[in-house]
């Protein structure tokens, strides 16, 4: 199943350079908010290369793209900075995620992993840090109602602990290696991916001030596109030129493993498809957050077949 977004595109999205200039704006406000530190200081160096390398920057263009759709002023400044606290959370969990009590990777966004350029206990400590200094952007994102900073916090927070971020990466350690059912996978890419991608979105509709049911509807839009980026991800581990390590999946239940490749991308598109219209309920105007999506899933699948 394709989405076919028929409506009249964004003209502003329409060309790469509009992203380009918000990613631009990430990179550029993620530095300012991150500490320079000495030579000697490797914990502010770790947190300024484990955030500044070369991501995709998906969340944080989502978290504008989304809340511009909404009615909110993409270039609002509260708004860069809720994203760049998404982005600091997301860098402090693959910081975390790549050590060798965890995923033991060597290489990362193509370069060597944190705790292979600075020693674990680097990597550990500058993880910490960045996420506290993702808590303090949102809590002095400028130009937010005290309300919409606090119910930020409270969206992040919630995303991390242990019903989110942390319970996903517990389960696929202590679970990942063993059979398990497609259930059983979905449940934990949820947990693992989905509910960042919730936060971003919910954070996106309180700086554009939503309603209930907008959110809801947003909530149902990230569970379905969580699950659609894990399955590309998984589907990504066989191949070269990711900038991460390959193959690193082998041995583990994945539902490429379980089901195969073909059967994960059509239900890749089929989950594709429901967050499309899970959007489209949520925001009847705005088109930026369907046109990106549509076209980076287009462009990776095709990497990726
Ligand atoms: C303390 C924040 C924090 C978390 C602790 C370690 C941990 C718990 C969670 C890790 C969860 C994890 C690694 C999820 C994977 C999500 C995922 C698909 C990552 C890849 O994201 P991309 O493709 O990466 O957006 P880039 O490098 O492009 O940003």
């Amino acid at each position: 199943m394709t989405v076919t977004i028929s409506a009249n595109v964004d003209p502003l999205l329409s060309q790469e350079s509009e992203l380009r200039r918000l990613r631009d704006a990430v990179n550029q406000r993620l530095s300012q908010l991150l500490p320079v530190g000495s030579e000697r200081d490797r914990i502010s160096e770790a947190m300024r290369e484990g955030t500044l390398a070369p991501g995709k920057r998906i969340r944080p263009l989502l978290l504008m793209l989304a809340a511009g759709d909404l009615g909110c002023d993409r270039n609002h400044p509260g708004l860069l900075d809720l994203a760049c606290a998404v982005e600091m959370t997301h860098a402090a969990s693959l910081m975390l995620d790549d050590i060798p009590c965890m995923d033991d990777a060597a290489l990362r966004r193509g370069r060597p992993t944190i705790h292979r350029q600075f020693g674990q206990d680097v990597a550990i400590l500058a993880a910490v840090a960045l996420l506290s200094n993702a808590f303090g952007v949102v809590a002095g994102a400028a130009g937010l109602s005290d309300t919409c900073r606090t119910q930020a916090v409270a969206e992040l927070s919630a995303a991390v602990g242990l019903q989110g971020l942390v319970q996903g990466q517990f389960r696929d350690l202590r679970e990942g290696n063993a059979a398990r059912s497609a259930e059983a996978i979905a449940d934990t890419n949820e947990l693992k991916t989905s509910v960042l991608f919730n936060a971003t979105l919910q954070m996106a509709a309180l700086a554009a001030n939503a309603s209930p049911a907008v959110k809801s509807k947003l909530n149902c839009f990230a569970r379905e596109l969580g699950q659609a980026f894990q399955l590309l991800d998984d589907l990504a581990d066989g191949h070269s030129g990711t900038g991460k390590d390959t193959n690193k999946d082998e041995g583990k239940s994945t539902l490429v493993a379980l089901l195969g490749a073909e059967a994960v991308r059509q239900r890749l598109r089929e989950h594709l498809h429901s967050a499309d219209q899970h959007f489209s309920w949520a925001c009847q105007q705005g088109l930026a957050t369907r046109q990106f999506m549509q076209t980076w899933f287009s462009q990776q699948l095709a990497t990726f077949s």
